[in-house]
């Protein structure tokens, strides 16, 4: 039997869940790309919000590419079960916050009716990194951002709507891992606005509230296996169960455009100043998983449980995490960055939730631009250098080429060819040369060049 409505009774009384009226709740947020991070993560907060007391938070739901998630959830009423795992036990809780989900499709306007309904506060983000439509140097990428399935022209639709029917402006909020993301999102967003609509931009920039937030939450892609250990758990079959680890964290900049949700009630911390744990959290954990999945796969790894467990990839990731990373930024009074590696470093080391390397090392090429390269650079100016990360640098550009199967990167193609006919040294010196993928950001020197491991030999590292 079905996770809906009217089975819930049924699920197992160990399940936690929701206590508010459902029904009741006027939506609040549209949130776009609701993928399984999402679910595990500002949905679980929304709905134990609700849960505390908020009230009218309701979410609803858009797909840009695929009906997939609509598939799983639409069924269900909307629920759907966050499933907590750690080294010995599993925790359920099922949750009542998303209301429906649409599928942005062209022509149907769905999607931007959901922006333009009087209740909606906030249009929330979780599209990857790739979903911006960024060049490597971060600029806008017109071309990517007029594509089919890009945000933008939905935002656009909905944003003029709002303003034509003299409704207030609205949050945009980005929980995706980009460095100062709500400004990255409101300086795209006005680029893309200023060639299509210019009037509608001022707009934007006047009535409009981008915070920039750090989420972290570690949510590996379900499997069927997991669908089917919830199913034993739950009494219920869930296809949109989510499995995620214990741990949680929301750090979000309190500028709102209007009410929020009262996050903070139930964990969430409200700052003014985001960027050193986003810094913190992007170049520490981002940055060693990145070095752990392509240096673990070329070791032979599938888990990033398994890699941290390789002692040579365990002493690489502490030098990345402890001896670059957190030496690269300044700290937020109070900030322990050397408890927070030993934190990261028990988390990856979590063997329930195979977690793995392969979805870490999908779409480096955008990933890379906020998780390493900032370090290098900041090291290359005092004259510092970055064995880990240049040897993880190393093993990325071996990935480009194919080692571990087909690159799964919006920028595989270009990303490829800088392999054509050359070495290791000429690849890397081409990846980052004007015209190279990653022109435009930071680039490794002949010094740099020499020190990442260049034989296309599989074990590069000792031990
Ligand atoms: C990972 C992140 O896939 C990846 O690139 O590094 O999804 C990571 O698990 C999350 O940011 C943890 O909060």
């Amino acid at each position: 039997m079905r996770l809906a409505a009217a089975t819930l009774d049924r699920a197992a009384p160990g399940a936690e869940r929701f206590g508010y009226d459902r029904a009741a709740q006027a939506i609040g947020i549209v949130h776009i790309g609701i993928g399984a991070f999402h679910r595990a993560h500002q949905a679980w907060y929304t709905d134990r919000a609700m849960d505390a007391g908020d009230r009218d938070w309701a979410i609803a739901g858009v797909s840009l590419r695929s009906a997939t998630v609509a598939g799983q959830l639409n069924p269900q009423d909307g629920l759907y079960t966050v499933a907590e795992r750690s080294a010995d036990t599993t925790r359920l809780r099922v949750v009542g916050a998303v209301r429906e989900v649409v599928v942005a499709t062209p022509g149907d306007d769905r999607a931007a009716g959901l922006i333009v309904a009087p209740e909606t506060r906030i249009v929330s983000f979780t599209i990857t990194e790739k979903g911006y439509a960024r060049r490597a140097d971060g600029s806008l990428d017109g071309q990517a951002a007029d594509a089919g399935g890009s945000v933008y022209p939905l935002l656009h639709a909905g944003l003029k709507r709002r303003r034509d029917a003299g409704l207030p402006g609205l949050t945009l909020l980005s929980c995706d891992n980009l460095a100062d993301n709500g400004r990255q999102l409101e300086r795209l967003l006005l680029a893309y606005l200023d060639v299509h609509d210019a009037a509608l931009a001022g707009w934007v920039a006047g009535e409009c509230a981008f915070p920039s937030t750090m989420v972290d939450r570690i949510v590996p892609a379900t499997t069927p296996a997991d669908l089917d250990a919830v199913e034993q758990q739950l009494g219920l079959r869930d296809e949109g169960a989510v499995l995620t680890e214990p741990f949680s964290q929301w750090v979000i900049e309190d500028r709102f455009a209007g009410r929020r949700p009262r996050w903070d009630a139930v964990g969430a911390q409200l700052v003014t100043d985001v960027v050193p744990y986003e810094t913190a959290k992007l170049r520490m954990l981002n940055g060693a998983h990145s070095a752990l999945a392509y240096l673990g796969l070329e070791r032979g790894h599938t888990f990033v449980h398994e890699a941290i467990a390789d002692p040579a990839l365990r002493a690489l990731v502490e030098q990345l995490m402890r001896g670059e990373a957190a030496t690269s930024f300044p700290p937020a009074p109070g900030q322990d960055l050397a408890a927070y590696a030993e934190a990261l470093l028990a988390r990856f080391a979590n063997p329930a939730l195979q977690h793995r390397l392969a979805q870490i090392a999908m779409d480096g090429s955008q990933k890379i631009p906020n998780r390493w390269l900032p370090v290098l650079s900041y090291h290359r100016e005092r004259g510092t250098r970055c064995p880990a990360i240049l040897a993880a640098l190393g093993a990325w550009v071996r990935h480009v080429r194919g080692d571990h199967g087909k690159v799964d990167d919006p920028q595989a193609t270009a990303l490829q060819a800088a392999w054509l006919g050359t070495d290791m040294t000429g690849a890397t010196r081409s990846l980052f040369a004007p015209g190279g993928a990653m022109s435009g950001v930071w680039s490794p020197d002949g010094e740099d060049i020499a020190l990442m491991p260049g034989s296309p030999e599989k074990r590069p590292l000792s031990g």
